[in-house]
């Protein structure tokens, strides 16, 4: 009986709680998306915002799995749809045991990439059916969306480009998404443009080879627009 009143208690209190923001960042292959995201971190805890930086596909121990699988590079030939399908299984796993219990508890969630990842590679640059990819959607994410995706954009040469000298010129290990022909990187790069025009609210697209500096200040001023926070 006790523990039941406590149980209620605290479900009161939670409730009463306000509940985390969720923000994801998007693009093609070496946008700066993984640099971005933790400069945004750091202005957050400096507004004393506890926030949590999560990846996909990644975030729990089993979509960190599914991500080896997926990246190494050694799955044979299958339909695109297989594909989306397994970064969805990585995605479900992610919402339930990592987004939405964060979120709960108050704290925000910043995520290197989500569901439009899948839209755009498996879907717009890869070939899945467009309406198929909209119900594993559903399924997947629910009303798990992010309230702000930052879509940053670069020409693909450039994504290479840096990808190439990340490491200082060591061989870096580029995975099978990445070494995709530069035909499959113009698709992409329209494809996360056309999201941001359908999603106009939710989606804010920042010209990602301007220098770190300029693109990190255009992603905190949107933070602070969207979520009325003081600048600075
Ligand atoms: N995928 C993922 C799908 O196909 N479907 C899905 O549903 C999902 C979720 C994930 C792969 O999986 C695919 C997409 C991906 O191909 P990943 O290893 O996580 O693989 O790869 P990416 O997400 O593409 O991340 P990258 O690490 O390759 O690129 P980032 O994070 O965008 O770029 P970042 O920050 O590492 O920067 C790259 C380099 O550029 C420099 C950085 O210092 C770094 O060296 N840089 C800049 N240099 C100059 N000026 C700037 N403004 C710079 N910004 C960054």
């Amino acid at each position: 009986m006790r523990n039941r009143v406590t149980r209620r208690i605290r479900h009161t209190i939670l409730g009463a709680m306000q509940r985390g923001r969720f923000i994801t960042f998007e693009g093609g292959d070496g946008v700066g998306k993984s640099t971005q995201i933790q400069r945004l971190a750091q202005h957050l805890l400096k507004h004393g915002i506890d926030c949590v930086v999560t990846r996909e596909p990644g975030g729990t121990p089993f979509a960190e799995r599914v991500r080896e699988f997926i990246l190494a590079g050694q799955l044979p030939a299958h339909p695109p749809m297989a594909e989306a399908l397994l970064f969805a299984a990585a995605r479900y796993d992610h919402i339930a045991g990592l987004i939405r219990p964060t979120l709960e508890e108050g704290r925000w969630v910043l995520s290197d990439r989500f569901s439009d990842s899948t839209q755009a590679y498996q879907g717009a640059a890869g070939g899945a059916n467009f309406s198929a990819l909209m119900q594993l959607e559903k399924l997947t994410v629910g009303d798990c969306e992010p309230e702000l995706t930052i879509v940053l954009d670069l020409e693909p040469m450039t994504g290479r480009a840096r990808i190439a000298e990340r490491g200082g010129g060591l061989e870096v290990e580029v995975d099978p998404f990445e070494g995709r022909d530069l035909a499959f990187q113009t698709r992409l790069r329209q494809a996360f443009l056309d999201i941001a025009t359908e999603h106009s609210e939710r989606c804010k697209v920042v010209e990602a080879g301007q220098s770190l500096d300029t693109v990190e200040a255009e992603v905190w001023q949107h933070v602070v627009v969207r979520f009325e926070l003081e600048a600075g």
